[in-house]
């Protein structure tokens, strides 16, 4: 659906979709073949930066592992089939046990590759729509959810989340992430290594929270080895020692907090004194490294998945940025800022006054609450293997491999075994695919166009950037789009081939009354496009430095865009709040009543014996 260009031959530049620092690649092609792939020098956010995932782009597409055909399982093995089949077998499976079962009986999980894919993430929720499943999984609640739901609570939208002003600050507390190697998270940050040594250059520190020696960790200013699951407690007393030394000061969220007197007392509970050995870190190391960072003249706090995959995840990231609020390094230059994505996010367009919805509905077996639509992985075997009214009966996975990465796997791959019928979108065969009973397999990445709708909202820096696809789509190979607006007609039970067009047009129409007033004029300001391209230029030109479809005519659109390969920069990260806030006050909550309670759960844990053995979550490997 989305318009190919003709397979060229010679170099174009391309996002890479592998991790969030979205280094920009040049890509050189010979017909339908990728030759080479290197960094590309001009690139406005990633300047040349790449690593050897990103470079090895090119033995992916090359690879004969990667799936070509849909699959379809025989006995107990594996049939190639064409589409039309491939859809077929959904259609006489699906729509039949949705009938009878309900569309809870069908859940969906999205790996991680979601996150970087611009077709599932325009597409995926019409899919969505069609099932309206309650057992929606990611790989965010194995991942990052501990980091939505605070920052939901705190500023009223999970994806409003601050990220290190990495470039401009003078000090970095890094927790529970080994930048060095994972090249961030939660952060877009292309580069690190240089960024990290700038830093150090300018007279900056950096100071690595982690109880392992990582590459990340031994080339740090100081490393403090802390007991696996812990740092709550830490900052829960820097907190305390702030306060206690009169060292808060909230500079640019001057006025804009409530909940301040709230999170000191409930620090003075934690001093140094009383989390020392449970964090196995010196009292005066503690008191140190609090006053480390409020007297820095520009700090950041930053953690990661260390903090989040713990039993105090969400206390963990409510702490990161309390200590930048009290800190005056929340909103400020050189401290933890907001980035103002070109496509738009949450926090650029208009407040509802709602707040952030959470806890909507809940897990059928444990009752574990909803957040942001999603019930969390840890969930879902006991979902398909407790017997019941509600049963999960079916999954749709798109690009993902939880018989690996949920928790308690095991069971989560014995339970996959019972489902009566499952559909992966994916390019592997793997240990959760190989119980699809269909397999529709994602196309090559050179023929996807590429914008980084969700990552662009953590950059340490704003900037544009899209690539078309570089290559047209061979006979036979099917857009995500298409798999997701085919999945999703089947799921309405209007059978495996909708109107494409009429489809698309319905989403296009729609994104066109989100972003504007008179959608007539925005769908002629984006006529004659089609598919993602138009769905993503409806978002830019609507999007903060977009032309307004016509109103602002020196903004941002995506002709502009496709005209600058290397991308357009955007400029250093600007003070967004308070218009950056979605909660319901229009101000910061710093003291949320579900973490307020949760830090009872960290109070009696003070009290209660220390584990002799704490297994450290194993970090990423160097590529
Ligand atoms: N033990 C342990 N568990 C972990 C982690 C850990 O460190 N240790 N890390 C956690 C984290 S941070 C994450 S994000 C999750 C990741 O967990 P998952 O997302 O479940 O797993 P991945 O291995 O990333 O799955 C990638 C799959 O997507 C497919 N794929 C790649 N690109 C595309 C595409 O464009 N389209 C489609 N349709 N498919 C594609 C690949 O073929 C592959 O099968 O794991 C979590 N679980
Ligand atoms: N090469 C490579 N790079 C990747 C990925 C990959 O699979 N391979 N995956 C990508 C993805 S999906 C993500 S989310 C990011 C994740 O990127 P990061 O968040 O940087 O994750 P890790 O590199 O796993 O580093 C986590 C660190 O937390 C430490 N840790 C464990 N327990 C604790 C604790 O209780 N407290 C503290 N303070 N630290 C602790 C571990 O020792 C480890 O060094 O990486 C991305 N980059
Ligand atoms: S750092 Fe990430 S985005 Fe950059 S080349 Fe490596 S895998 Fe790709
Ligand atoms: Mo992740």
């Amino acid at each position: 659906m989305t318009a190919s260009r003709t397979a060229p031959s010679g170099t174009a530049t391309r996002i890479c979709p592998l991790c969030e620092a979205c280094c920009g690649l040049d890509v050189t092609v010979d017909g339908e073949r990728i030759t080479a792939v290197r960094p590309n020098p001009r690139d406005v956010f990633s300047h040349g930066y790449a690593c050897p995932k990103g470079l090895a782009l090119a033995s992916l597409d090359a690879d004969p592992d990667r799936l070509r055909t849909p699959l379809v399982r025989d006995g107990g093995g594996w049939r190639e089939v064409s589409w039309h089949d491939a859809f077929a077998a959904v259609d006489r499976a699906l729509p039949p046990l949705l009938a009878a079962h309900g569309s809870n009986a069908c859940a969906v999980y999205l790996g991680n590759p979601y996150g970087h894919n611009l077709d599932l993430q325009l597409y995926g929720p019409a899919l969505l729509s069609a099932l309206r499943t309650r057992n929606l999984f990611s790989a965010a609640s194995v991942d990052s959810m501990p980091k939505h739901l605070a920052t939901g609570l705190m500023f009223g939208t999970g994806f409003g989340i601050a990220v290190p002003d990495i470039d401009r600050t003078d000090h970095l507390l890094v927790l529970g992430s080994n930048l060095l190697v994972s090249n961030g998270s939660t952060m877009s940050a292309p580069g690190l290594p240089h960024r990290l040594r700038a830093l150090r250059r300018r007279g900056g520190r950096l100071v690595v929270v982690d109880p392992v020696r990582t590459r990340t960790a031994a080339a740090a200013d100081e490393h403090i080895p802390i007991r696996p699951g812990a740092d709550a407690y830490l900052l829960l007393a820097m907190v305390a020692v702030i306060a206690e030394d009169d060292l808060v000061r909230l500079r640019a969220v001057d006025g804009l907090v409530d909940g301040l007197d709230t999170v000191l007392e409930l620090a003075a509970g934690f001093p140094p004194e009383a989390v020392a050995d449970r964090c196995d870190i010196p009292a005066d190391v503690i008191r140190r490294l609090a006053r480390d960072l409020a007297r820095a003249e520009r700090a950041a706090v930053h953690a990661r998945i260390g903090t989040t995959t713990q039993e105090f995840g969400t206390l963990c990231s409510w702490l990161v940025d309390v200590l930048n609020v009290v800190t005056g390094n929340l909103d400020r230059e050189g401290g933890a800022m907001f980035a103002l994505p070109p496509a738009g996010s949450a926090t650029t367009r208009p407040a509802t006054g709602a707040g952030w919805p959470h806890g909507r509905w809940t897990s059928r077996v444990r009752k574990a609450p909803e957040l942001q639509g999603e019930l969390p992985l840890a969930c879902l075997a006991e979902e398909i293997d407790t017997g019941g009214e509600g049963r999960v009966r079916a999954l749709i996975t798109f690009g993902g491999n939880p018989a690996r990465s949920a928790p308690n796997s095991t069971r989560l791959e014995q339970a996959l075994g019972r489902l009566d019928f499952m559909v992966s979108v994916d390019s592997y065969l793997n240990e959760t695919t190989r119980h699809a009973d269909v397999i529709l397999p994602a196309p090559r990445l050179a023929t996807r166009g590429h914008f980084d709708l969700v990552i662009n909202q953590t950059a340490v820096r704003n900037a544009a950037r899209y690539s078309p696809p570089l290559l047209a789509r061979a006979p036979g190979e099917l857009g995500e789009d298409e798999i997701m607006l085919r999945l999703a007609s089947i799921a309405a039970g209007t059978g495996p081939r909708p109107d494409l067009r009429a489809a698309d047009d319905a989403l296009a129409h729609r994104a066109a009354r989100r972003a504007s007033a008179d959608p007539v004029i925005a769908l002629a300001a984006v006529a004659p496009r089609t598919g993602a391209e138009r769905l993503l230029d409806i978002a830019l030109r609507a999007g903060p430095y977009g032309d307004r479809f016509g109103d602002e005519p020196d903004g941002l659109t995506l002709d502009r865009l496709l005209a600058a390969p290397d991308g357009i920069d955007l400029g250093p990260l600007r003070p967004r709040l308070p218009g950056a806030l979605r909660t319901p006050t229009g101000r910061i909550d710093l003291a949320p009543s579900l973490i307020v309670t949760d830090v009872e759960r960290l109070r009696a844990g003070l009290s209660a014996p220390r584990p002799d053995l704490v297994l450290v979550v194993a970090g990423r490997c160097a590529a």
